[in-house]
C-alpha cells in the first residue's frame, strides 16, 4: 500500500514536472509581442483608411488593410497626460487620478506594463508620455520632457534624473530609437511590449525639414461647419479658445516673423533652438509663403481660409513623418520574422478638430475629439480589411494587451479586452461609454462636462460654471449642429439617456462628489500657482 501510494506520488510529480515544461515553452514562444504606435493629437480624419481624402498615409494604413479599423473608437477623457494614465491603468481618470494635465499622477498604482514586466516580458517605452515622475513598469525607457521639442529636443533615459539633448528632428528621433531598441537593446528570447510614442501633430505642428514645402501646390477646403456661429448649442461651444480663425497666434501658429500689421510676433524666439541649417531651410521655406499672403491682403472670410491652409498643411507636414516612421518599424518587423507574432496597435492619445466647428484643439465629448484613430494587426486572430463600429476606449487597452498576454486583468482595471471582438469570435459589447473632463479654467476654455455615448446618441453635462445639458442624434446629425435636448421629439431618448448615464456613473464610481472633489483640488492648485507666480 505504501509503495503504491510513494508511486502514485512520484507519477504526480512527474506529470507536473513536464506539464510545467510545457508551460515554460509555451510561455517563451507562444506569447505574442505588442508595438503600441501611439501619436499626439492624431485626428482620424488625417488617417486615409479612414477615408476622408485629406492626404496618404500608407504605411498607418497597412496596419488598417492586414487587420483591422475601428470607426467608433473613442476617449473617455480628451487631453493628453489623463489618456495615457488611462492607457497603463485601464481606469477611468476620476480612479486613477489623473484628471486633468497639471494634477499628479501616481506610478505605484497597478498598470499594464508592470504585469508584463512580472510575467516574462520586456517592456520599454520612448518617446512622449507627459506623465509627472519616474516610470514604472519598463525595463528600457526614454521620455521627451513634458510636451517636448519638434527640433532638437531633450530626452530622460532609465528615468536617471538627466535630461539630454539630441540633435535632430523629433519624430525621426523617436522612431530611430525605437528600431534601435527592437535590434539592439532587448533579449530577443523573451516576448516585447514596446510603447512608441511620437510627439507629432501635437501643436504648434513644426514639419521635418524634408516636408517644410509638401502641399505648397495645393488648398484644402475647409470643413462645412468651419465658419460656425454656435447657433443651435449651448454656451460652452460658443465661449472656448480654440478657433483657427480667431485664438490661433501668427508666430507660433502660423509661423510669421512679423504679423500682416507689421508688429513682431515672437516666433523668432521659437527659431533660436534650431541649428543653423534647420533655421536656414526654415526661413527659406516660409517667408515666401508668408511674403505672398501678406501681399494679397486677405480680409473676412479669405483670411479665415489661409489660416485653415496654413494650420492643416503644417499639421499633415508633420503626420508625413510619423507615417514614415511608421513604415520602417513595420518593415523591421517584417524582416527581423516578428510580423505573425507581434501585435501592432495604432492610435492617438485622442482625436482633434481640423476646422470642424472652426477648431484646432481637443477636450469636447463632440465627436471628433472624443474619438481616437484605432488600427489593429495581428494576422494569427484578425482578418485582413476586418472593420469594428462597436464603442472600444482607451480604456480597453490595458485589459487586451494583458488578455493577449495571457494575464488576468486585475479586478480593479474597468476596461473590456477586446481580443474576441476584433478575432470575430464574439460579437457581444457594450452599447454605451461614459466620458469625462475637467480642465477648466484653462487654455482653449472649454467648460468641464460628463456624457454619455450610445451608438447613436449622446447626452453631456456642462455642469460647472454653467448648467446645460446638451443631446446629440448622431443619425441625423453626424456633425453635432443642433441641440436636441428639448426637443419633445426625442423625449424618451432623453430619458433614457440618463439612465444609462446614472448607470454608467454608479457602475464606473463617479458621482457628484467626485467631481467637486476635483474641482476644488484643481482651484486649489491654480491659486498656489497663481500666489507662486505674484511672488516672483
Ligand atoms: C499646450 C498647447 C495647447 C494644448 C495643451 C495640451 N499650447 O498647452 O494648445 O491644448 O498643450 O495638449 S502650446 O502653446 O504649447 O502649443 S496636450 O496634448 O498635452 O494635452
Ligand atoms: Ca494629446
Amino acid at each position: 500500500m505504501i509503495k503504491k501510494i510513494q508511486l502514485l506520488c512520484k507519477l504526480i510529480i512527474l506529470c507536473i514536472f513536464f506539464s510545467s515544461c510545457g508551460n515554460l515553452s509555451k510561455t517563451d514562444s507562444d506569447k505574442p509581442n505588442i508595438l503600441f504606435i501611439m501619436s499626439d493629437d492624431h485626428a482620424y480624419q488625417a488617417i486615409s483608411a479612414y477615408g476622408y481624402g485629406l492626404n496618404e498615409t500608407p504605411n498607418i494604413d497597412r496596419i488598417a488593410d492586414e487587420g483591422a479599423l475601428f470607426t467608433r473608437a473613442c476617449v473617455t477623457n480628451s487631453i493628453c497626460a489623463p489618456s495615457r494614465a488611462v492607457l497603463l491603468t485601464g481606469k477611468h481618470s476620476f480612479i486613477n487620478g489623473k484628471v486633468d494635465n497639471v494634477q499628479p499622477f501616481d506610478w505605484n498604482q497597478p498598470n499594464f506594463p508592470k504585469l508584463m514586466q512580472a510575467n516574462g516580458y520586456q517592456t520599454a517605452m520612448i518617446g512622449k508620455i507627459h506623465l509627472d515622475g519616474e516610470p514604472q513598469g519598463f525595463d528600457f525607457s526614454m521620455v521627451l520632457r513634458g510636451q517636448g521639442h519638434y527640433y532638437n529636443p531633450e530626452f530622460m533615459v532609465n528615468g536617471s534624473g538627466k535630461w539630454e539633448q539630441i540633435e535632430g528632428y523629433c519624430t525621426d528621433i523617436i522612431t530611430d530609437s525605437m528600431l534601435d531598441w527592437l535590434k539592439n537593446k532587448r533579449d530577443p528570447n523573451k516576448p516585447f511590449c514596446a510603447l512608441y510614442h511620437q510627439k507629432a501633430p501635437h501643436r504648434n505642428w513644426k514639419p521635418a525639414q524634408e516636408y517644410l514645402n509638401l502641399y505648397d501646390n495645393k488648398t484644402f477646403d475647409p470643413p462645412a461647419n468651419y465658419f460656425d456661429d454656435y447657433e443651435g448649442r449651448g454656451s460652452a461651444a460658443k465661449e472656448q479658445e480654440m478657433q483657427i480663425d480667431g485664438h490661433a497666434r501668427w508666430g507660433h501658429d502660423f509661423k510669421l516673423l512679423i504679423d500682416p500689421d507689421g508688429n513682431p510676433t515672437g516666433f523668432e524666439n521659437e527659431l533660436k533652438r534650431f541649428n543653423e541649417q534647420q533655421r536656414k531651410d526654415w526661413l527659406a521655406a516660409y517667408t515666401p509663403k508668408n511674403d505672398a499672403m501678406k501681399a494679397q491682403q486677405l480680409k473676412g472670410k479669405e483670411l479665415g481660409k489661409w489660416k485653415f491652409n496654413r494650420y492643416i498643411k503644417d499639421y499633415l507636414r508633420t503626420i508625413k513623418s510619423v507615417d514614415d516612421g511608421v513604415g520602417e518599424v513595420l518593415d523591421y518587423l517584417k524582416e527581423a520574422g516578428l510580423e505573425e507574432n507581434t501585435i501592432v496597435i495604432y492610435t492617438s492619445d485622442q482625436g482633434f478638430y481640423l476646422g470642424e466647428h472652426g477648431w484646432f484643439d481637443k477636450r469636447f465629448m463632440y465627436e471628433e475629439s472624443f474619438r481616437t484613430p484605432l488600427l489593429v494587426r495581428f494576422p494569427k486572430e484578425i482578418q485582413p480589411g476586418t472593420k469594428i463600429n462597436k464603442l472600444v476606449q482607451n480604456l480597453d487597452f490595458a485589459p487586451t494587451f494583458l488578455d493577449y498576454a495571457g494575464i488576468t486583468a486585475p479586478e480593479e482595471m474597468q476596461g473590456e479586452s477586446f481580443r474576441d471582438l476584433v478575432s470575430g469570435k464574439n460579437s457581444e459589447w457594450r452599447d454605451a461609454v461614459y466620458y469625462t473632463y475637467y480642465e477648466y479654467p484653462s487654455v482653449h476654455m472649454v467648460k468641464r462636462h460628463y456624457g454619455v455615448a450610445t451608438e447613436r446618441y449622446k447626452l453631456m453635462h456642462f455642469y460647472y460654471d454653467i448648467d446645460e445639458w446638451e443631446m446629440y442624434d448622431l443619425e441625423t446629425d453626424p456633425s453635432e449642429m443642433k441641440n436636441i435636448y428639448n426637443d419633445p421629439a426625442y423625449a424618451q431618448v432623453q430619458k433614457d439617456l440618463h439612465t444609462k448615464l446614472q448607470e454608467l456613473r454608479s457602475y464606473y464610481g463617479d458621482s457628484d462628489e467626485n467631481d467637486q472633489r476635483f474641482l476644488k483640488a484643481y482651484l486649489d492648485h491654480q491659486e498656489k500657482l497663481r500666489k507662486k507666480r505674484a511672488a516672483q
